[in-house]
């Protein structure tokens, strides 16, 4: 793994000043026989993102941070923040034509919305509202992660493989609100200028970097990691790689979008499966990543080829550059 042979370089750069919506409506002309509603919901998810933004801000002095007092589907402590953020996107997405399903991690079930389209398409829309909850009561950063599919017209299935996403993106609210969104055509980014209320474009078809040296994982688990993962981040100590970990997904998954290196977060002895969910977080990043050049894997398998088995179905993530990734998955064929 010899770093100066490789490149390092983040690739980003745009032209023009564009908001999401004008970026929306330039990339509905790729399908001219689109009625729009994939812009309608896109732009649902911007004006959920900037109230979740806006009440993010004022938590401490509105007393929304700490525990709801009881637990989630998974049997984690739910925050207040995640019920807010999850009752505006669902109030926002529900009324929005085309949305025929929402799915998210703090609900226990899919919820049917009966919506049609006048070109008669309908969509999926699954999302985890608030990643990252750890970081709420210390005012970290923390995320929302999308995923959309197209409902086929005679299907009664309601979970399809990632590769059939039509859109996925993150909302990542840190030192400033970004928005990476990607509709099968390159990955994009758009920063909130919360004066005037609108996502503006920073940087067109992202592509990530070949190779980083930084990896990403929650080495406190190391012991129950398999023995393949902790002979890699043993070759990445070797070879003076970083540790970032921030705790919250789409945080630690921009780092390495922009700079290039890995996420893991790979079977533990306590999730054997994995920890993160497919649906709504697992499958997202991985069309994000693939599109930007990276590669998305269970460490068996290409994350977007997993048939689904249910909403809140858990497996292991590896994101990253394409060299990183192969040399993870060197270990882990030895
Ligand atoms: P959280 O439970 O705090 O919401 O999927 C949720 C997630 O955070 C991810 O955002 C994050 O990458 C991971 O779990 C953190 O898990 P660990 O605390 O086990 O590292």
């Amino acid at each position: 793994m010899a770093a100066t042979a490789r490149n390092i370089e983040p690739i980003v750069g745009c032209s023009g000043f564009m908001t999401l919506q004008t970026h929306m409506l330039a990339d509905e002309h790729r399908f001219p026989d689109s009625g729009g509603a994939l812009s309608w919901i896109i732009s649902a998810l911007a004006i959920s993102t900037k109230t979740i933004s806006a009440r993010l801000k004022r938590a401490r002095l509105e007393d929304v941070l700490g525990e709801v007092g009881h637990d989630n589907i998974h049997g984690e402590h739910q925050q207040k923040l995640d019920v807010i953020a999850k009752d505006v996107s669902i109030q926002v997405l529900r009324g929005r034509d085309g949305v025929a399903v929402l799915g998210s991690e703090e609900a226990d079930d899919l919820l049917f919305v009966n919506t049609w389209t006048s070109d008669g398409s309908r969509y999926a829309v699954l999302f985890g509202p608030m990643d990252g909850t750890s970081n709420l009561d210390v005012a970290g950063a923390v995320g929302t992660i999308f995923s959309i599919f197209k409902i086929e017209p005679e299907s009664s299935e309601r979970l399809y493989p990632g590769r059939r996403q039509v859109s996925a993106g993150y909302v990542l609210y840190g030192s400033s609100t970004i928005f990476v969104l990607t509709t099968g055509a390159g990955v994009h980014m758009f920063v909130l200028d919360s004066s005037i209320g609108a996502y503006i474009r920073v940087a067109e078809s992202i592509r990530l970097p070949e190779f980083g040296a930084t990896y990403s994982i929650n080495e406190a688990n190391a012991a129950g990691f398999p023995r393949g993962y902790r002979q890699y981040l043993q070759q990445c100590r070797d070879e003076n790689f970083s540790s970032r970990y921030v705790g919250a997904m789409v945080a630690d998954v921009h780092r390495v979008l922009l700079n290039g290196g890995i996420f893991m977060y790979p079977p533990t002895q306590k999730s054997p499966g994995g920890k993160l969910r497919l649906m709504y977080e697992a499958n997202p990043m991985a069309m994000i990543f693939e599109q930007a050049g990276g590669v998305a894997t269970t460490g068996d398998q290409q994350t977007l080829d997993i048939p689904p088995s249910g909403l809140h179905q858990r497996v292991p993530v590896v994101l990253g550059s394409p060299d990183n990734v192969a040399d993870l998955q060197e270990c882990l064929n030895e």
